[in-house]
């Protein structure tokens, strides 16, 4: 679709997107074009500061250089073989990854949801042959408020009726507990328990902090009762909350660490599960798989991306401006706020019902150059690449501020 830039191209990108496409979404009305660091620009030449970062799959900004660098020079050489075979970008990157998690193993995938997916088949087949659980027993905790994916399986526990009323019927072997909750966590811990799947801060639920000494306490129940802990870091982890992992702020190590998102570098698709070999090592050859999964352009761009982030540089960036954030937002409850939760560059905001919904609230940021998501009912998260200039995201909270004032 080709129009001169001085009309306003942007309906008709609009309308044809509707016209071709399942409403399996309701996107703000902006149509980006171009994008670099923490700043997009739609087909008009207007410019909006990203405040949402792809859920957290922007950890790095747009089009970051040494990012593009890496993707660039493996478009040349080689981008797929299937794991039939090995190729010259896998080991370095497994090993990278293994190393930044202090584990053993990588088992790559593409998306969250089969990093979540290969995580609940790994632990069910520890269960089955390592914990000696009896075949087809085994059940797996989770928290109320969990977002995992969309799949079948993941949607099946998940308690939010949007993601998943109309789609049964659902897998077994999952029990729901409160968030947050380590009574009640243990008490739904039996003997054919192979491990408790939680999000160490909920994303989706709109960055539910749990309480401090929580993740302490799961990982002490598991190591206890012999049940896998199965962080689920996808959004939650690489540098977003200030540390590598949100586990760090606690000092908790779990079994499996889940990851995506962000570990793609923003540019191409991959997820992990990482884990030592007394979990990983119980998968043999055609148990399980992916045809993208590890392919050498994810692994080319992870491997830079793992590089970054063992320097620390990010993770310190997000913890430094994370009170800039919170100084900001903290003087805004009862001024269009009614909550705020902040860690690192992560936040969840609970805009006072009188002032408007949350999507209301993003579209009024949208018309002052600034994206940003609602999540459930009056809940908005902010999430901009860790990247952002101290300058920009203030600008941004500006911006809040008079859409709240
Ligand atoms: C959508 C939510 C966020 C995740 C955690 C696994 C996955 C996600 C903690 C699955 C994915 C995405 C999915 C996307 C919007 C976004 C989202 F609103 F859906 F819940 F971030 F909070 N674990 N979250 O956050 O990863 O398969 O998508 O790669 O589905 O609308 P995925």
């Amino acid at each position: 679709m080709t129009a001169p830039l001085t009309e306003n191209r942007t309906p008709g990108f609009v309308a044809q997107a509707e016209e071709r496409t399942a409403h399996n979404y309701h996107p703000l009305p902006v149509v980006v074009s171009h994008a670099e660091g923490a700043w997009m620009t739609d087909v008009d030449g207007k410019r909006y500061l990203d405040l949402l970062a792809g859920y957290s799959a922007l950890n790095f900004g747009h089009g970051h250089p040494a990012l593009l660098r890496a993707a660039h020079e493996q478009l040349d050489k080689v981008t797929l073989t299937s794991r039939a075979f090995v190729h010259d970008q896998f080991g370095d990157f497994c090993a990278a990854l293994g190393d930044l998690c202090g584990k053993e193993l990588v088992l790559p995938m593409n998306t969250g949801a089969e990093a979540v997916e290969t995580a609940i088949k790994v632990s069910r087949k520890w269960g089955y042959d390592v914990k000696g659980v009896p075949a087809d027993q085994a059940n797996i905790v989770v928290a109320a408020g969990n977002f995992h994916g969309r799949t079948t399986t993941i949607v099946g526990f998940s308690d939010d009726s949007d993601a998943r009323d109309g789609f049964g019927p659902f897998a077994p072997g999952f029990t729901r507990v409160a968030y947050g909750d380590l009574a009640a966590l243990e008490a739904a811990i039996d003997d054919n328990t192979v491990a408790v799947l939680i999000e160490p801060i909920q994303g989706e639920g709109g960055v539910v902090i749990p309480p401090e000494g929580y993740l302490r306490g799961v990982r002490e129940i598991c190591t206890r009762e012999n049940v896998l802990f199965a962080a689920d870091e996808i959004q939650s982890g690489l540098g977003r909350t200030g540390k590598t992992f949100a586990c760090d702020h606690e000092g908790v190590v779990p079994d499996l660490y889940i990851l995506g998102k962000a570990l793609g570098g923003g540019i191409v698709p991959i997820s992990a599960v990482v884990a030592d070999r007394d979990v990983l090592g119980v998968l043999q050859p055609g148990q399980h798989g992916s045809t993208f999964g590890g392919n050498p352009l994810a692994c080319a761009v992870a491997t830079e991306v793992v590089g970054m982030l063992a320097t620390g540089e990010y993770q310190d960036r997000a913890a430094r401006l994370e009170k800039v954030l919170r100084d900001r937002l903290e003087a805004l409850v009862g001024k269009g706020l009614v909550g705020v939760r902040v860690r690192g560059l992560w936040a969840g905001l609970d805009i006072d019902p009188a002032i408007g919904t949350g999507r209301a609230i993003c579209e009024a940021l949208m018309a002052r150059g600034v994206l940003a998501k609602d999540t459930h009912g009056s809940t908005i998260r902010l999430a901009p690449p860790l990247v952002i200039d101290e300058a920009d995201l203030l600008w941004g909270l500006d911006q809040l501020e008079a859409v709240l004032g």
